[in-house]
């Protein structure tokens, strides 16, 4: 797998600095088996004309259940971001990094769970501490695409990622413009008003698997009354790119 010839390039003058900005990073660039063969600024990956090109990277949806009532942490998008604005979505989503060495490593999804730790730091202010990368229950890999308004989108093997954990909130407002603690049924009436919006992936996700995971945590809950992301392990075989 090699890059397409010319790729497509914007002017991001018009958008919030600090976003534009982070478009600098480096994804890692993957065919549709997940197998990594470069690295590709973030803007490059995420315009739809080099989408439509083939460009595809790897990315990561993190979940976060509160252990004593099982309910999951939401978060709406901030008005600032340039792909997905104010849309509602799961606790943290992002891209591992070709710009540090660690966020490459494939070997029990370490990259990607040292990823999902950083941002929940840095969108959520949610301490490394309390995200131990080994905590991470990771679930499987989907490949999907989807347009953002046009111009944006997204195309990327994305690793679910649950997390039990009691974590202390303390949004970057440049990142998040709102967030909340849902049951299964709250979700599920949020889902119903058509006041707010979702990202589809989230979109996605819950179509097809979150609701399924949710109930199985919920059943496998410890003596203590508590869910453990743990208690999910080898539910689903990981190994294989779902295509959605
Ligand atoms: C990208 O999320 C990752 C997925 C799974 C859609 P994002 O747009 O929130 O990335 P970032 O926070 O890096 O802008
Ligand atoms: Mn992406």
């Amino acid at each position: 797998k090699s890059l397409p010839s010319e790729l497509a390039t914007i002017d991001l003058s018009a958008y919030d600095p600090e976003q534009s900005k982070l478009m600098e990073e480096r994804c890692i660039l993957v065919d549709a088996q997940d197998r990594a063969y470069g690295a590709g600024d973030k803007k490059t990956c995420h315009l739809m004309e080099n989408i439509n090109k083939g460009l595809l990277h790897r990315a990561f949806s993190a979940f976060i259940f509160r252990p004593s009532d099982a309910r999951l942490l939401l978060q709406q998008r901030a008005s600032e971001k340039i792909t997905f604005p104010d849309m509602w979505t799961n606790t943290c989503c992002s891209h591992p990094l070709d710009d540090f060495e660690i966020e490459k490593v494939e070997k029990d999804q370490l990259g990607v769970r040292v990823a999902a730790s950083r941002k929940l730091e840095h969108e959520l202010g949610i301490p490394n501490s309390q995200t131990p990368i080994d905590e991470f229950q990771y679930l499987t890999r989907i490949h999907y695409l989807a347009p953002s308004d046009g111009v944006w989108g997204e195309h990327e093997v994305d690793y679910i990622l649950f997390l039990t954990a009691d974590v202390d909130v303390t949004p970057n407002t440049n990142e998040i413009r709102d967030y909340k603690y849902v049951s299964k049924e709250e979700l599920q009436a949020m889902f119903e008003d058509p006041e707010n919006t979702f990202t589809p992936w989230f979109k996605l996700i819950a179509r097809d698997f979150l609701f399924g995971w949710w109930d199985e945590l919920i059943a496998l809950k410890g003596a203590d009354g508590k869910v453990r992301a743990k208690s999910l392990n080898g539910i689903v075989d990981g190994s294989k790119v779902i295509s959605m």
